[in-house]
């Protein structure tokens, strides 16, 4: 089965987001233990900057020493290996820099094909989440206002007419305040493709807002660099 067949089978998903700089093998390895025993549906890798040279070393150890698909989410046109599973090919459809509309895609193409990793075409749609987030530093784009949720709406069913398969919102690493239910509603009701709701999210309740919202998959990233303990708490509701 490929990635995007199991993202459209039905079924909830939780992914957990790491950011190859903010782990040491040990803490990488502690993490990884707790997203199996925990039975996480995906392995996310990427980040808007990276200072060091850890990409690819990160990918290769999340895919030597667990069985969970490793997706590449690149913050850039540099972050592609042939060791993952597949890569979000983003595409920044709420922001009007063409640079992250097409711009890195063009440059990174040939990479990726030779990689030969699943492809997953990706609306990526910034949503405003409390704070300027590095993601429209780096991207230099305005998020979409929060409570603008038929912007949302609108601009993920022309991404769905444009051909992507899956739409990403994100309210950016770190986010005081989550994509909002209204939003995640009116997109799931909007397009019918799979949808991923990150940034911010730190607790069971907003997982389980996010989910009963309309997310088909939910991504929890900066939370667990510092606590890597709430992957239990999420876990156990996510099984539950
Ligand atoms: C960020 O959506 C992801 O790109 C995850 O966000 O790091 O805030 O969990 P957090």
């Amino acid at each position: 089965m490929s990635l995007l067949q199991s993202f459209n089978d039905g079924k909830k998903k939780l992914a957990v987001l790491i950011d190859p700089d903010n782990y040491d093998e040990f803490s990488l390895k502690n993490l990884l233990e707790k997203a199996v025993a925990n039975k996480v549906s995906y392995l996310l890798v990427g980040g808007s900057l990276l200072y060091k040279n850890q990409f690819h070393t990160t990918v290769e150890f999340l895919k030597e020493n667990s069985t969970i698909p490793v997706i590449i989410f690149p913050g850039n046109s540099f972050q592609v290996s042939e060791k993952a599973d597949g890569i979000l090919f983003l595409s920044l459809v709420s922001g009007r820099n063409p640079a992250y509309l097409i711009g890195e895609q063009v440059i990174a193409a040939p990479a990726v094909q030779q990689a030969n990793i699943e492809v997953i075409p990706t609306a990526y749609i910034l949503i405003e989440g409390g704070k300027i987030s590095a993601t429209s530093y780096i991207t230099q784009t305005i998020p979409i206002p929060a409570q603008k949720s038929e912007i949302a709406a609108t601009t993920a069913l022309a991404a769905s007419f444009l051909g992507m398969k899956v739409v990403y919102l994100e309210a950016g690493s770190g986010a005081e305040t989550p994509v909002n239910s209204k939003v995640i509603t009116a997109v799931k009701k909007t397009v019918n493709l799979p949808l991923i709701v990150g940034g911010g999210i730190t607790n069971v309740n907003a997982v389980s807002l996010a989910f009963n919202a309309g997310a088909d998959m939910v991504v929890i990233g900066n939370v667990l660099e510092a606590n890597p303990k709430i992957l239990d708490e999420i876990g156990l509701f996510f099984n539950s």
